[in-house]
């Protein structure tokens, strides 16, 4: 295996044994196995028209493979040996629609398009042979795969959003184009820039398709106090992203005498109306992914991972914890999509409930957030006036990922260092390294302003975009805003490609610089949009202040 692909690749170089997320070393290949027929498909589909149903059928495909191949999503072979499965019998039937409609001499069919097997030893080795270092040069490995890390993070903002049956078939046919141009050994290094600065244009597409999804579904998020602490009754802890699985959750779970609290990313669903009416929906427990191995123990109740992160699962809980969706892991039981149409059931889950203990306590109290880009523009004039009048001197964006390594105390330290005159903004569950200090409020607005999940953060790109045209400025850069966004998974890929298209400059990105970057191709971002790393707090504070 060779992975690459997140902020902790062993030896900041990739993976080659087992992945430090504790992604098997079969599993990371089958991975890239199921990615090399997902471009197949996308070879046969470009400029092909395809029946309606079948298209469809491909897109949906096509999305949910890239996201089920994301960082702490499934680390079930299984799964990965029935899509690669399914994604080979679905590329021969488009293949049929694309002899069909060939004109013209039959060009030579890259490997990926034509090579056929059915047995997973046929598989397994055919997998060992088809990943990252399948591409020689570095500086092409090295786009073509900013470019695929970007789409698995596209995919995972359209696959959110197609639950809330929200969709954009020019996203779907983009991500289609760029799959088959990474099989195309003619592009320049040029070509693959071009492809990845178009991926932050559909990136910025794809996080406002899940924006209008979310708020057309579940109303504009509203600023709210999140209780921290726990009640006694059993409860059930949903983690992960996926908001239509914590409505059906919540629907079910009413009126059972079973509680539901969120986990490290689900915690914004508290900010939005529609869940405020469930008095069951009691508050978050935990903190950021990472921590998952003891406060999942703490919790006493059975677990609901809707998407990343896991982390390989503790004997003490492992019997209690359930996947859905994407994620996946052996040995842990999995809910399955329900009958057409209908709901998943979480029975299981709820009777499971029923048996255990209320969760221990691990802290009380509140955080606030809901600072969602509708609320943010609410208040525009204030925060206007607050700038205007020197009270606010300048707005940190620190969202992203947070995660296991020491050096992300860096973030809690340069948050707390920050001037009492400036401001955080915050998506994702970076926000956990300093959502809990007291940094205080200028003139009753908050120094941390949370927009919510790592899928909200076009939030902060509409407040940034917003306050350019109140204050009349021509260049984005002209705000008093700096980017100091910590990332870990392929999400935060695609958030930075979005950023970058929309002219952001100079964002430092930790706690290191992805592995995936090759020094030219780093060379690159740096040159062209100031892209930074980040040092130690003092130097950085001196670099983004000026002092
Ligand atoms: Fe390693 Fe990250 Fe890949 Fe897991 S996802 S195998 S930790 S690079
Ligand atoms: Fe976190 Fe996994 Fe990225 Fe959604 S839960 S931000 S790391």
């Amino acid at each position: 295996m060779f992975c690459f692909q997140c902020q902790e690749s062993a030896g900041g170089t990739g993976c080659t044994i087992k992945g430090v997320c504790g992604k098997p070393h079969d599993v990371a290949n089958l991975q890239d196995l199921l990615i090399y027929v997902l471009k197949g498909i996308s070879f046969f589909s470009v400029g092909t028209e395809l029946p309606e149903a079948l298209d469809r059928r491909a897109s949906v495909f096509i999305m949910d493979s890239l996201f089920a191949t994301i960082t702490n999503a499934n680390f079930d072979r299984n799964v990965f040996v029935a899509k690669i499965r399914e994604a080979l019998a679905l590329r021969d039937e488009v293949r049929r629609h694309w002899e069909e409609q060939r004109i013209g001499a039959a060009a030579e069919l890259p490997d990926a398009a034509v090579w056929q097997a059915d047995d997973e030893a046929s598989f397994d080795a055919k997998a060992k042979s088809v990943g990252v270092l399948a591409t020689a040069d570095p500086d092409i490995r090295s786009l073509r795969e900013l470019l695929t890390y970007g789409l698995k993070g596209m995919a995972a903002y359209t696959y959110h959003a197609l639950q809330l049956d929200h969709s954009n078939p020019q996203i779907d046919l983009f991500m289609r184009r760029a799959l088959a141009a990474t099989l195309d050994d003619s592009l320049t290094a040029d070509h693959l820039v071009g492809l990845v600065m178009e991926a932050g244009k559909y990136g910025v597409e794809a996080m406002s398709l899940l924006d209008e999804a979310n708020t057309g579904t579940y109303g504009h998020p509203e600023v709210t106090k999140v209780n921290i602490g726990v009640r006694n009754r059993p409860g059930i802890l949903i983690s992960g992203h996926d908001l239509k699985d914590l409505e059906e959750l919540l629907r079910q779970t009413e009126g059972t005498g079973v509680d539901v609290y969120t986990h490290s990313e689900m915690l914004p669903a508290h900010y939005y109306p529609a869940f405020k009416k469930y008095d069951h929906f009691v508050g978050n427990y935990g903190n950021a992914w990472w921590l998952q191995t003891t406060e999942f123990a703490a919790f006493n109740g059975p677990i609901l991972m809707t998407t990343n992160c896991i982390v390989p699962p503790k004997a003490s809980y492992k019997d209690r914890m359930y996947t859905t969706g994407n994620t996946g892991f052996p040995g842990v039981r999995h809910i399955p999509e329900g009958p057409e149409g209908q709901p998943k059931d979480f029975s299981e889950i709820i009777a499971h409930a029923k048996r255990c203990e209320p969760p221990t306590e691990l802290e009380s109290g509140e955080i606030v957030g809901g600072f969602a880009h509708h609320t943010v523009t609410g208040i525009a004039d204030q925060v206007v006036e607050a700038v205007k009048t020197g009270a606010i001197k300048r707005f940190f964006v620190m969202a992203g990922c947070d995660g296991r390594m020491k050096s992300r105390s860096y973030y809690t330290d340069f948050a707390r260092e920050l001037p009492r005159d400036t401001v955080i903004l915050t998506a994702g569950c970076a926000k956990y390294k300093y959502n809990k200090l007291d940094l205080g409020d200028i003139g009753g607005i908050p120094r941390v302003l949370d927009a919510g999940q790592c899928n909200d953060s076009y939030s902060l790109a509409v407040i940034a975009l917003k306050l350019k045209e109140i204050f009349g400025l021509e260049d984005i850069n002209d705000l008093p805003i700096s980017y100091n966004i910590a990332w870990y998974e392929q999400k935060a890929v695609i958030v930075l490609l979005a950023l970058l298209y929309l002219g952001v400059k100079n964002i430092h990105l930790g706690p290191t610089l992805p592995a995936f970057l090759s020094p030219n191709v780093a060379k690159v971002l740096i040159e062209k949009f100031g892209i930074g790393g980040i040092t130690t707090v003092e130097e950085d504070m001196k670099m983004f202040l000026g002092a």
